[in-house]
C-alpha cells in the first residue's frame, strides 16, 4: 500500500486526482470528505497502484495506517510557507515511527503554479531536509509539483511504480 499524507488542504485529493488522468481514470475511486480516507487506483502501463490519502485531520491517528506501508508521499503546499512548521513535525513524526523505517518517501511540494521558484529552498530550509536527510535512514526523494499545470506529474509517476526496494537499499549509516 501507497499512503499519501500531508498537512490540511496541502493539495493531497488534487495531486492524486491528476495522477488519475482522464483516460486512467477509475470510476470506483471513493471520494469521502475531509474526515475519512481516500483511495485512488491509479493504473500505470498495466499495474494498478493503490493509494490511500489520509486527511491531515486525522493525523493523530495516522499511526493507525501504517501497517504494510511500503511507500509514502507526503505533500507540502510550497505556496503556503506558515503552513510548513507543522508539516516538518508531522514529516518528522511519521519517519521515525518504526513502521515506516523501510518505506520509501516522496516528498512533494506542490502548488508550484502559485509559488515561486526560489521558494523551492526555502521551503527545503524550513523542513530542515539537509539534517533529516541525516538523521533518517529512509531515502527520501524531492519533487515539484503542481495539480494544476501538471508539473511532476511524470516523476511521481516513475516514482510510484519504480520498486527500488530490492535493488537499492540504502547503506547503513554507522
Ligand atoms: N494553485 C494550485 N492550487 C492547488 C493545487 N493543488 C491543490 N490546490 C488547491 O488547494 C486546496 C486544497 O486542495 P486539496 O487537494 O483538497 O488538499 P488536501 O486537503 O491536501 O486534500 C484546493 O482549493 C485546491 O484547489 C495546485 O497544484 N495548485
Ligand atoms: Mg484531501
Amino acid at each position: 500500500m501507497i499512503l499519501c499524507l500531508g498537512p490540511l488542504s496541502s493539495g493531497k485529493t488534487l495531486l492524486l486526482k491528476n495522477l488519475q488522468s482522464n483516460e486512467n481514470i477509475d470510476n470506483t475511486t471513493t471520494a469521502v470528505p475531509t474526515m475519512g480516507t481516500n483511495i485512488f487506483k491509479i493504473r500505470i502501463q498495466d499495474s494498478i497502484y493503490e493509494i490511500r490519502e489520509l486527511g491531515g485531520a486525522m493525523a493523530p491517528i495516522w499511526s493507525m495506517y501504517l501497517n504494510n506501508v511500503c511507500k509514502v508521499i507526503y505533500v507540502v503546499d510550497a505556496s503556503n510557507l506558515c503552513q510548513i512548521s507543522a508539516a516538518s513535525v508531522l514529516l518528522y513524526t511519521i519517519l521515525v515511527n518504526p513502521a515506516l523505517k523501510n518505506a520509501e518517501f516522496l516528498l512533494v511540494l506542490t502548488k508550484m503554479d502559485v509559488s515561486y521558484r526560489q521558494m523551492r529552498n526555502e521551503a527545503l530550509l524550513m523542513l530542515q531536509m539537509k539534517r533529516l536527510q541525516k538523521e533518517v535512514k529512509q531515502n527520501i526523494t524531492i519533487t515539484e509539483a503542481s495539480a494544476i499545470s501538471g508539473e511532476g506529474r511524470k516523476e511521481i509517476l516513475n516514482w510510484i511504480k519504480n520498486d527500488k526496494s530490492l535493488v537499492n537499499k540504502k547503506q547503513d549509516k554507522n
